[in-house]
């Protein structure tokens, strides 16, 4: 197993719960090390070009007016086979479909109000980190 890194996003739904803490907790049950960590309200344009790979799709434009709805919290989350371990944590889009005991399973909304968001691949995590963080907000830890 290598350390790897993922990105994370606890998503307007889950903050205006006011679910932080509870999602956090989930990702430090698991080994997962928070080493960057922001609250950010996107722009419209931000929320675009994040999820630029879903532009056309028929839930592009609501998606964008919900990520852009309320502040969200982004974090680089680290650990052995982190990507993979967070998207078991979080569970599979629909949350009706959801394995139980995941983030989505208990506290998402509907698919698209799904609480958080995990990086798919390695590629994504890296794209997704730079699209936060710079180099020097990211605490390595011991
Ligand atoms: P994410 O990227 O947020 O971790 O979620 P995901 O991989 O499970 O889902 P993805 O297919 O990448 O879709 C991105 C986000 O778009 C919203 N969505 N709405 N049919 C719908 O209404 C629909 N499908 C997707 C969700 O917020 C989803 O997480
Ligand atoms: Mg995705």
């Amino acid at each position: 197993m290598v350390m790897q890194r993922t990105f994370s996003i606890i998503k307007p739904d889950a903050v205006k719960r006011n679910l932080i803490g509870k999602i956090v907790q989930r990702f430090e049950d698991n080994d997962l090390r928070v080493i960057a960590a922001k609250m950010v309200r996107l722009s419209t344009e931000q929320a675009e070009a994040f999820y630029a790979e879903h532009k056309g799709r028929d839930f592009y434009e609501p998606l964008i007016a919900y990520m852009v709805s309320a502040p969200i919290v982004v974090q680089v989350l680290e650990g052995e086979d982190a990507i993979a371990k967070n998207r078991q944590i979080i569970g599979v889009t629909d949350p009706a479909k959801a394995e139980p005991n995941t983030i989505r399973a208990d506290y998402a909304l509907s698919v698209r109000e799904n609480s958080v968001h995990g990086s798919d691949s390695e590629e994504s995590a890296a794209r997704e980190i730079a699209f936060f963080f710079a180099d020097d907000e990211i605490c390595c830890r011991d």
